[in-house]
């Protein structure tokens, strides 16, 4: 096993990693801005730098602070976590050349994958269903742009091959729209990524997000976890996430989870990965691929009974996979409330001291969080200051069950989301599972 790592993120995901570490018998290296000296990972770590000042820009995004913490420390490997560095191919290939072990796919893969046309591209290759669409980048040729968009059928969408996660993307309902639509695009995307190039779908209009987990060793054995539904969210914010996905028939399931696990062998992908989907009218079509571990890999835990966080560390220690496809089981029902520290009216940040905090419990509640009595919520980060998990035989139990923590759990001192998610948890169609990815922001729009 690795004998000592570095937990290249903060708050909840931090705490995560360094409890996989810890069951593992792996020594922890916490590094930490100086707004984040009291975070309870910081204080539980065998040891602690910290690496900058508040800004992201200069500590968790300061690729040579993090390596040369590794450094100091004696570290073999380093876990991003999400967000942050994620997804930075040339962080992870920088942590290799310098000899430490990057939790995570191969840095090409990154890159691979965080070029969404190329992704697309290996991902038709390999098999996946994708959306009807461009072929590649567009050219410059105006002409050729209104026969594909004629062909598609309208609306279409452009999107940047740079973007991702939601951003620079333009719906075109017209042909009249489209030239310009594209020239916007791809102006917004060069001057945001640096990489100009757009590319043409399908766009689907009520579509629901179901993303697919998979894991992959180094030696060619690659599974999938089955597959989570985050359809509620506003503005590429996820707010809850459940698994399995309602109503998705099993056979579904069976067949897109194992094109994934084949993409993955396809590719040599190494570590944990999710496959995000569209999913209408009973048709899943691939658009993203994410090469982290995601903030909602808790409600796959629970259903499939494996810890995704210590096969990460295994994978990067160079195990095989502790499980073939043949032993994952999706059992039961789990789901996902992310808990924000911000105004449930305004979604304004809501920082500051938490000054009394108690966590619910009982059968089939999890909570994942660093919050405690005390804790002063910093104003420099993402707002997300934990998950309430529930999970149960049954949807309607693990409903039951998220309902009553939500009631239970006490945070005083600050703002947070969880009188919207008592209102969501208590709304008729998300209880009849037939939301889609625009069913949060028209709920509040009419209320
Ligand atoms: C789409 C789409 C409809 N049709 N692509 C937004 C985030 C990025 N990952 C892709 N996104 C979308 N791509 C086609 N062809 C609608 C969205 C979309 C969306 C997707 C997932 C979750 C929430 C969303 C909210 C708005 C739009």
């Amino acid at each position: 096993m690795l004998s000592k790592v570095v937990i290249a993120n903060r708050g909840e995901i931090a705490l995560r990693i360094l409890r996989a570490c810890r069951e593992l018998g792996i020594k922890t290296v916490a590094v930490h801005s100086s707004a984040d000296r009291e975070l309870k990972h910081v204080r539980l770590a065998d040891e602690s730098v910290c690496i900058g000042p508040p800004p992201s820009a200069n500590s968790y995004l300061n690729i040579p602070a993090v390596i040369s913490a590794a450094e100091l420390t004696d570290a073999i490997a380093i876990h991003p976590g999400y967000g942050f560095l994620s997804e930075h191919a040339d962080f992870a290939e920088q942590v290799e050349k310098s000899g430490f072990v990057f939790i995570g796919p191969r840095s090409d893969t990154i890159r691979l994958m965080g070029d969404k046309v190329s992704a697309i591209k290996a991902m038709k290759e390999a098999g996946v269903p994708c959306v009807p669409g461009s072929d590649g980048v567009l050219d410059e040729d105006i002409d050729l742009h209104l026969r594909l968009a004629q062909d598609i059928g309208y609306p279409v969408i452009i999107k940047a091959s740079g973007g991702g996660g939601g951003r620079g993307m333009r719906v075109v309902r017209s042909e009249e729209t489209l030239a310009s639509a594209i020239s916007l695009t791809r102006s917004e995307a060069g001057a945001a990524f640096g990489n100009d190039q757009v590319y043409m779908e399908k766009y689907l209009e009520n579509p629901r997000h179901i993303e697919f987990q998979v894991l992959a060793d180094s030696y060619g054995n690659a599974i999938h976890l089955g597959e989570r539904d985050c359809s509620i969210q506003r503005r590429h914010q996820k707010m809850i996430e459940e698994a399995p996905a309602p109503g998705l028939p099993s056979g579904r399931r069976d067949e897109i989870g194992e094109r994934c696990a084949e993409a993955c062998r396809e590719i040599s992908y190494r570590g944990a990965g999710t496959f995000e989907f569209l999913y209408e009218n009973g048709e899943f079509y691939f658009i993203e691929m994410n090469t982290r571990l995601q903030v909602e890999h808790p409600v796959t835990e629970l259903i499939t009974g494996i810890d995704i966080v210590r096969e990460q560390l295994r994978i990067a220690a160079g195990e095989p996979l502790s499980y073939s496809q043949k032993d994952i089981r999706i059992q039961g029902h789990a789901m996902e409330c992310r808990i924000n520290a911000e105004d449930p009216d305004s979604f304004l940040p809501s920082p500051g001291m938490i000054s009394r905090y108690h966590a619910p419990g009982g059968p089939g509640v999890r909570v994942d969080t660093h919050i405690y009595s005390g804790y002063r919520v910093p104003p420099y980060y993402d707002s997300m200051i934990g998950k309430l998990i529930s999970f149960s035989d049954s949807r309607k139990s693990a409903m039951a069950r998220m309902r009553m923590a939500l009631d239970e759990i006490i945070i005083d001192g600050i703002k947070t989301n969880i009188p919207l998610h008592k209102t969501l948890l208590n709304d008729s169609i998300f209880q009849k599972g037939s939301v889609n990815i625009h069913y949060l922001e028209k709920k509040l729009g009419m209320c």
